[in-house]
């Protein structure tokens, strides 16, 4: 598996799928998940209420992943995860990593072949880039995948420098 970094937005990237720091409740909110919600039109979160509706009526816990379409996204699929909310009293990184190794599990059973992640967690959730970097990179590389490509796209450039410098 190929892993790349490009400073940009996630709802840009050409990738059979792209994941999004979701929250539990799968219905929005904002950073990244405001992003695609907004740039993929509405029938994300219409399949994001029939999977509260069917499998997640207590909403998504925190570490794992389920995927719908992308709407008008250039992307195939989202696989919305729930990232942890950062603590100094209690370690959740092993949360954080369940992200990245839960998602590419979603992939695999899509098919996806190429995967963009965001940083997740560090923004409205408050983790530090430097270990959430180091989080991200340790799960990935442990991961047993079919996925190709894993591309991690950074939203500014502190944030890319950050993650090339822990790659
Ligand atoms: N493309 C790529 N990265 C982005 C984009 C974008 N369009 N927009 C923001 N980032 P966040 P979290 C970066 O807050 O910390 C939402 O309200 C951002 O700079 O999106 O996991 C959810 O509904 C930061 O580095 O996700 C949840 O309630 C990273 O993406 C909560 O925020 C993640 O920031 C999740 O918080």
């Amino acid at each position: 598996m190929d892993i790349t970094l490009v400073q940009g937005d996630i709802t840009e990237q050409q990738a059979d799928a792209i994941v999004n720091a979701a929250n539990s409740s799968l219905l929005g909110g904002g950073g990244v998940d405001g992003a695609i919600h907004r740039r993929g039109g509405p029938r994300i979160l219409q399949e994001c209420r029939q999977l509260r509706a069917s499998h997640y009526g207590k909403g998504l816990p925190t570490g794992q992943a389920v995927a719908t379409t992308a709407g008008e996204l250039p992307a195939t699929w989202v696989i919305h995860t729930v990232g942890p909310v950062y603590s100094t009293s209690d370690d959740r990184s092993h949360l954080l990593a369940s992200c990245y190794t839960e998602s590419l599990r979603v992939a695999d059973s899509l098919g996806a072949r190429t995967v963009a992640f965001p940083a997740i967690s560090t923004g409205v959730y408050g983790w530090p880039m430097a270990d959430a970097a180091r989080i991200a990179f340790e799960a990935v590389r442990r991961a047993e995948t079919s996925v190709t490509e894993l591309r991690f796209v950074l939203f500014d450039r502190a944030a890319y420098d950050v993650f090339e410098s822990r790659l």
